[in-house]
């Protein structure tokens, strides 16, 4: 139910006209500054000059987005909905600048003045509404989906606590609240009329209406209510502004001071308290699901939000839901959302009496699914009890879909009790769960795997009944990552001279990049090219000391892992990398090895020991190594704190070689490998995830390999894996895990890192012995290939000249003609002033 539903008859709007001169802006600035701000520039402070800009940025935005909503509504465009429970978009300053084409001026003119526009761009606390990839994902595709003008908007929860902030304490990681709202938050918009209710717990009641049809009534535990924040996006050199509406959660009745007694006035308190938790923080887990109740209430709460959101603007413009699947399409990130497929029925069945299966067409062509993840850990299945008390109505629904959906499996299965178990939406194997992913798949007419490896995996492993039920319904939608954040914006140096050779089409065409192939030996186009990776090898080497303290060479190889922690992605093989040229170091101090300066990155679930055991391993390895004279400053190991999209902006344009390392079968394709390969690094990696499509398109002469297949990994499995016999049989590897069981790395303590020791000797789930020797013959060869500089270049300039097929770009062309449907609607910028609607 829309809380609050009125429309004035007239729209104030404004002249658009130059909007983008210096005067105007100057003018703007100075105005927030003093009239919104109520500062005067002798006291203001950066935060402060950063806010009154951002403000005036946000006012060309919005500009924009009432010109582009007003089209979307007199079009009657179908619209995209992109349901995710995490963004992470990076901080929208300089991104904005950038897609206004205002970046350059408004940095000259900052110089002009003797400022340094990067100061007040760092001033921005950014947006942590997501734990890694997926969350970013989102953020690229929103980008894309406004470049290439397709309507859309992004649904999500505005989580008051983002992911948070990382330090490094004595080797260990330390969580530290992220406050990204104690400042402001000058990009979003607080729509306090934009508002609906979300029922809780209860439980249902079924009586005959008047004409004798029965009816569900659902008596809620609990009521709370969504109030809508907006966030604009916009599109690279477009006029299209599409949104991202957060949603968070508030009590119903802000309590009256006056009508309470006291007794009242603390439950009313303690109300509102219950109420503001749902949106309160991000859980900080990766992929490894956890059941808990206020997780799927925040789900729910998402889904509700949004689709009563969707409800309202369609009939606001049409006199019935009957088309709805003609003007929506959702895309669920994962099965995080997927509650939103029972919540339509919901809504159309329950709320609206829309024949049941009426309401089944139309939501069916409503959603589509994208998988994000083959661990099966990280699939979700929520146990029933706590289902029920969360969303009794929700479970008989699901029910009820299941009851219909076995009898037609029944049907083309005949007898086949276990085909039907398999598929089944309720695991009821042991303890009854609802299948999360089941119910994805069975409310989609589209469902999609986000790299070839994976999607095939999908179809022949973890979704292969689905597959085998529905084949047509199945895609591969490759990942991509935005041009304009990560490379245009975050390396300018590479930018200028790439735009030097070839123009600037590339940054909304990537396939254009192929155009430098032809400087890829030019020894002018080479030497720019060192020297621009030299400068941003420069400037993270400064943000390192100021960091961490440690010093590091510029002119060493940056060999770089920056990424969630996680076993499977392998950092502790990196790190037995590490252990082995240190040994040989050791064994001969003259040796000459190719310098290297090993980064790494990344956040780890502060419940997650192992991962948080690696960053102290990492820590404990860097302080021996770094302070050790006998090493000379030919090996440093450098442990970047709290990772996130701001940081990650300066470490890809820094990096020679991308690690990309995990277990093959393990990664569902990776973006990051995709950002260092489009700022010139070259990988060491798998066959695992989009790695195999990055090498197939930068050539295999271009990408250092190693490591079994999965295949390989499978049959090793199947055999009966022993990781002991790799370290009886390989005496290189043996006295690495010799020396950190030693307790060298631990000041003595042998009881340190017994638990990583012991896993890699008697379980190493992720094969890590057995890709040993691989792994280091492979960085031995990228080692010898960086000291030759031609060779070297010439790669580096090839793997970013074949990274057309990676932009985020293509990803949302290939959703919008195989799964959404929609196509570009043209904004033009009008003149606006007061009129009369
Ligand atoms: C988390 C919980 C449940 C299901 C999936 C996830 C998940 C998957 N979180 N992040 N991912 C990553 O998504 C990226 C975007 O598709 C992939 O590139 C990456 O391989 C996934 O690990």
């Amino acid at each position: 139910m829309a809380i609050e539903e009125k429309t004035t008859p007239f729209i104030i709007k404004e002249a658009s006209d130059n909007d983008l001169d210096m005067e105007s802006l100057g003018r703007d600035l100075n105005e927030n500054l003093f009239y919104y701000l109520g500062k005067s520039p002798l006291v203001a402070t950066l935060q402060d000059i950063y806010h009154a800009f951002a403000l005036t940025v946000r006012k060309r935005l919005l500009q924009r987005w009432i010109n582009t909503s007003m089209a979307y509504v007199k079009q009657k465009v179908k619209v995209v909905c992109y349901f995710s429970a995490e963004y992470l978009p990076g901080p929208h300053l300089g991104n904005n600048l950038l897609n206004l084409g205002i970046f350059p001026t408004i940095s000259q003119a900052f110089a002009r003045v003797g400022a340094n526009l990067d100061y007040f761009l760092d001033q921005e606390e950014e947006p942590g509404l997501g734990n890694g990839g997926l969350g970013r994902l989102a953020a690229c595709y929103l980008d894309s989906l406004a470049t290439l003008e397709i309507p859309a908007i992004g649904y999500g929860l505005r989580y008051e606590f983002g992911i948070f902030d990382q330090e490094i304490r004595d080797g260990w990681q330390a969580e530290i609240t992220d406050k990204w709202l104690q400042w402001d938050n000058p990009w979003e918009i607080h729509h306090p009329e934009i508002a609906y209710e979300v029922k809780l717990g209860g439980c249902c009641q079924t009586h005959p209406d008047r004409d004798g049809r029965l009816v569900v009534h659902w008596h809620p535990e609990r009521v709370v209510k969504g109030v809508a924040y907006d966030t604009p996006i916009l599109g690279y050199n477009v006029n299209t502004c599409n949104v991202l509406r957060l949603w968070k959660a508030e009590a119903i009745e802000s309590f009256d001071f006056q009508a309470f007694n006291k007794g009242d006035y603390y439950d009313a308190v303690d109300e509102k308290l219950v109420s503001e938790n749902l949106t309160k923080v991000l859980y900080p887990n990766d992929e490894p699901f956890e059941g808990k109740k206020l997780r799927l209430e925040q789900q729910y709460f998402l889904c509700s939000c949004a689709l009563q959101d969707m409800i309202r603007l369609h009939l606001h413009f049409a006199p019935n839901l009957g088309d709805f699947h003609e003007s929506w399409a959702v895309q669920l990130n994962d099965t995080h959302p997927a509650i939103s497929v029972v919540e339509l029925m919901r809504l159309l069945v329950d709320e609206r009496q829309i024949p049941w299966d009426q309401a089944w067409d139309t939501t069916r062509k409503v959603f589509s699914y994208t998988n994000h993840t083959l661990l099966p850990e990280a699939l979700e299945k929520w146990p029933l009890p706590l289902f029920a008390q969360v969303l009794p109505r929700h479970l008989e629904i699901i029910f009820e879909i299941n009851r219909r959906f076995l009898d037609s499996v029944r049907l083309r299965y005949p007898g086949d009790n276990s085909k039907a178990a398999r598929l089944s939406l309720i695991d009821e194997s042991g303890d009854r769960y609802v299948r999360m992913a089941h119910l994805a798949c069975v409310g989609s007419h589209a469902i999609n795997g986000v790299s070839a490896l994976h999607t095939e995996l999908l179809k022949s492993s973890t979704l292969q009944d689905f597959f085998e039920l529905w084949p047509e319904k199945f895609y591969n939608i490759t990942n991509g990552v935005t041009p304009r954040r990560f490379l245009a914006l975050s390396n300018p140096r590479l930018t200028a001279l790439i735009n030097s050779k070839i123009g600037s089409d590339w940054i909304k065409d990537l396939y254009k990049l192929r155009q430098l192939e032809e400087f890829a030996e030019d020894p002018d186009f080479q030497q720019s090219w060192r020297e621009v990776k030299l400068a941003n090898k420069r400037q993270l080497a400064n943000a390192i000391k100021a960091r961490t303290g440690i010093s590091v060479d510029p002119q060493s190889m940056f060999d770089i892992q920056v990424k969630r922690l996680h076993e499977y992605k392998r950092q502790h093989l990196n790190v037995l990398h590490i252990i082995t040229l240190y040994l040989r170091l050791k064994k001969d101090p003259t040796l000459e090895i190719t310098p290297r300066t090993i980064i790494f990155g990344g956040k780890a679930a502060p419940g997650y020991f192992m991962a948080r055991l690696i960053i102290k391993l990492i820590s404990s390895v860097a302080e021996v190594v770094n302070r050790d004279p006998d090493v000379n400053d030919r090996l440093k190991v450098v442990f970047f704190p709290n990772f996130n999209v701001k940081n990650a902006q300066k470490i890809y344009p820094a990096a020679d070689l991308s690690q990309q390392i995990s277990t093959a079968g393990k990664e569902a394709s990776g973006t990051g490998n995709m950002k260092f390969a489009l700022n010139g690094a070259l990988t060491i990696g798998t066959l695992d995830g989009a790695n195999v499509e990055i090498r197939e398109e930068v050539g295999p002469e271009n990408f250092f390999l190693f490591g079994h297949t999965v295949e390989e990994v499978q049959y090793i499995k199947a055999q009966g894996y022993n990781p002991y016999l790799y370290y009886q049989s390989n005496e290189h590897l043996r006295e690495v895990i010799d020396l950190l069981r030693s307790g060298f790395f631990a000041h003595g303590d042998r009881d340190l890192f017994r638990p990583l020791v012991e896993s890699l000797l008697y379980q190493d789930d992720y094969l890590l012995m057995a890709d040993y020797q691989s792994y280091i013959e492979r960085q031995d060869e990228a080692g010898m290939t960086f000291l030759d500089k031609k060779r070297w270049t010439r790669m580096s300039i090839l793997n970013t000249a074949r990274m057309g097929k990676f932009s985020s770009d293509r990803a949302i062309q290939e959703y919008c003609q195989h799964i959404w449907q929609v196509k570009p609607t043209f904004i033009e910028l009008q003149d606006i002033t007061l009129e009369q609607v």
